[in-house]
């Protein structure tokens, strides 16, 4: 007979009996200058799930700019898992993590974000608990190391130029992806042109437009980036069907980010070959597996892959590399730089970046340790965490 596991199969299940989440403020190295919202902090949402036999599993839902980016923010997470995730998370069974999340996605609309920190949350306990690595947990890692991209958007040329000769010399990074879409798209193009010429073959140059762009202006500014010497333009307009039109018209890749909002999206986008890239961001496709899923429909549609972040800090990028590490293809790599553009280290032990790649933990769960002191010293409130408790059963859902 088949053997299952007695804390998958067994008469007592592990159900969870505490949720807590926390909002952690952490400054950036940098301003970072993004076409909508200007950094000079980042906010993580970092949900815990303490379960029965003693696991706790740590998530993070993380935003760009607040709500400038998307409709979610790291307080609007936060809020929606204590109000309507936490009742039904509460004495559920912690090991069914598809079933769990199914549920919950029945009961609870959108909230894709939240949802990411949450799926984190379980797989992380649930890798404690057997003893494997989420990667392991998601079907199977096919690679250990992930090559990491660059962000430069100081604003300015020369600090740009200055950061990209930083990077290469400590062998952190020689993909750079530069972010536009602010000033004109005359200024932007000679920008990146201006980047890409004092690097030359040392450095990869690709950029984000953020959507900024008309389609009349990106048709001008695709051109003038294929001059400059840039190999891909990210989300450049912000119609997917824009975006297909765009594909293909110039010797540049067209990468689909925004667009982008898990499987259904992906499964549009691909049925009109509406993009050469995706840039898969867990998060933004509404966690671990959606984010697996949107890989396979690429590579069904002969799409290629990009690692993507919201600029997570350790724990939401560390789950991004799991999923990512079990990528069939992973053609232009990833940007799983968000900690790194942090001041504050919130880790017992650092992220290992090292030879422009990052190494995927191999220890149980996320393989993470957080630094308890530095979490609470960095929690925004730190009189009043929201901590709720299993007093009864879960209510049932269905
Ligand atoms: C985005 O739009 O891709 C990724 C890198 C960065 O600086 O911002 C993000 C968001
Ligand atoms: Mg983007």
């Amino acid at each position: 007979m088949q053997h299952i596991p007695r804390f998958l199969a067994g008469t007592s299940p592990v159900t969870i009996e505490r949720v807590e989440t926390l909002l952690l403020d952490l400054p950036t190295i940098r301003p970072h200058q993004l076409s909508m919202a200007t950094m000079n902090g980042q906010t993580l949402m970092l949900v815990r799930l303490r379960c029965s036999d003693g696991t706790v599993g740590v998530g993070e839902g993380t935003t760009i700019g607040g709500l400038a980016y998307g409709e979610e923010s790291p307080e609007g997470m936060k809020l929606a898992i204590d109000t309507y995730f936490a009742p039904l998370l509460l004495g559920a069974d912690a090991s069914h993590v598809p079933a769990l999340m199914a549920r919950l996605g029945k009961a609870i609309h959108g909230n894709r974000f939240a949802k990411c920190a949450v799926e984190t949350a379980l797989f992380d306990a649930l890798g404690q608990r057997t003893g494997l690595p989420v990667s392991e947990l998601l079907g199977g890692r096919v690679r250990d190391r992930l090559p990491v991209a660059w962000t430069l958007a100081s604003g300015d040329t020369a600090k740009d130029i200055d950061e990209a000769e930083r990077m290469l010399a400590q062998r952190r990074h020689r993909i750079f992806k530069l972010k536009i879409g602010r000033r004109s798209v005359a200024q932007d193009v000679a920008h990146v042109a201006a980047i890409k010429k004092a690097l030359g073959e040392r450095g990869v140059v690709r950029v984000d437009v953020n959507m900024a762009w008309s389609e009349l202006q990106a048709r001008r500014g695709l051109a003038g980036l294929v001059d400059a010497g840039c190999e891909l333009v990210e989300q450049p307009v912000a119609s997917a069907e824009a975006l297909a039109r765009l594909k293909g018209q110039f010797q540049i890749a067209v990468m689909a980010d925004e667009s982008l909002t898990g499987p259904v999206s992906a499964f549009a986008l691909a049925r009109v070959a509406g993009a050469d890239v995706f840039a898969v961001k867990t998060e933004q496709s509404g966690g671990l597996q959606a984010a697996q899923q949107v890989a396979a429909i690429a590579d069904a549609g002969g799409i290629e892959l990009y690692g993507g972040t919201m600029l997570e800090g350790a724990v939401g990028t560390i789950a991004a590399a799991h999923a990512f590490a079990t990528f069939r293809n992973l053609q232009w790599g990833t940007e799983l730089f968000g900690p790194l553009l942090l001041t504050e280290e919130i880790l017992a032990e650092p992220l290992r970046y090292q030879d422009f790649e990052l190494t995927v933990p191999s220890g149980p769960g996320l393989g993470l340790r957080l630094d308890e002191d530095r979490v609470q010293f960095f929690r925004r409130d730190k009189q009043q965490p929201s901590v709720f408790a299993a007093t009864v059963a879960a209510p049932a859902i269905d």
